[in-house]
């Protein structure tokens, strides 16, 4: 199995940084799982990431990486789409670097709808940094920053790519690896903005503040407290309180920048003008 996937990475470059139990490496391999069934060639796709340790991703991965800046990994990417669309572009992001510093850029992505790959690790925190709370870290939750318990509210990310025009929006979780890869290869065939969130556990900082046992502890949370969108769908409200919801959430086409503004470009170099 590992020779197979083998060819992805820069096994040079191993060991990773990342901690013992932390879900980053099991995302990774997702992704590139679904690379590999959505047969890309590798030469013309472009891993970006922004700063953080699911950033570091894009050092391991035997692709055309762009390691970037805190918060602008989708700056990057507009950047890498735009210039020339025949590459497929995908963007490894954290929660703090997605919806914190990176936020405004993550609404206007949405709406742009730039054929886009987004995988944001959801670990509910700033991992790198030493553990702050991040705007994805659950009410109450304990962090550096917040040592008698976080009195902001999360946002629901999910939602708010659908509200700001993200043309598919999936969640999944580093439990159950089968249903990620498949729905970051469904974002893969999707021509336009695709985000999926994908919870990550962070038992150094997240677990431990938060006395949440060992890795796999935090693993067995995330196999009982998610269900899947099918399952959800027949459940009555009461029963899914507190469940967290994955799946593909949102699959709605809509024209993709690129190929709009390529419009443009062969209408004036046709010699047409308006
Ligand atoms: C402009 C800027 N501000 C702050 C930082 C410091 N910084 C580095 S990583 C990070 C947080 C990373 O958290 P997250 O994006 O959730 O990723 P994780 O480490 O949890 O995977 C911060 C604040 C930075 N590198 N650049
Ligand atoms: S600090 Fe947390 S997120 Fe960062 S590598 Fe360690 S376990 Fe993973």
């Amino acid at each position: 199995m590992f020779a197979e996937i083998e060819q992805y990475f820069r096994t040079e470059r191993l060991p990773h940084i990342w901690c013992p139990g932390c879900t980053n490496g099991i995302i990774v391999k997702s992704i590139v799982e679904a690379i590999q069934k959505a047969g890309l060639d590798q030469d013309k796709t472009v891993i970006v990431s922004g700063i953080g340790c699911s950033s570091r991703a894009t050092g391991y991965l035997n692709f055309n990486t762009l390691h970037t800046t805190h918060g602008r990994a989708l700056a990057f990417a507009t950047g890498v789409k735009l210039a020339n669309p025949e590459l497929n572009v995908f963007v490894i992001t954290g929660d703090g670097d997605c919806t914190s510093i990176g936020g405004n850029h993550f609404i206007h992505s949405a709406r742009r709808n730039m054929d886009l790959n987004v995988i944001l690790f959801n670990n509910n925190i700033y991992g790198m940094t030493g553990g702050q709370y991040s705007p994805m870290s659950p009410s109450g939750a304990k962090a550096t920053t917040a040592p008698y318990g976080n009195i902001e509210r999360p946002f629901d990310i999910c939602n708010l790519a659908i509200a700001s025009g993200a043309t598919y929006v999936a969640r999944g979780n580093s439990f159950n690896t089968r249903q990620l890869t498949d729905i970051i290869y469904n974002g893969i065939a999707n021509k336009g903005f695709s985000f999926v969130e994908a919870i990550a556990s962070c038992p150094v900082y997240y677990g431990r503040k938060n006395k949440l046992g060992n890795a796999a502890d935090m693993l067995k949370w995330q196999r009982d407290n998610c269900i899947t969108k099918e399952a959800a769908d027949r459940l009555p409200p009461e029963k899914k309180q507190g469940k967290i919801v994955t799946g593909i959430l949102h699959h709605e086409p809509a024209p993709e920048y690129t190929t709009e503004y390529q419009k443009i470009i062969d209408k004036f170099q046709g010699g047409e003008e308006s």
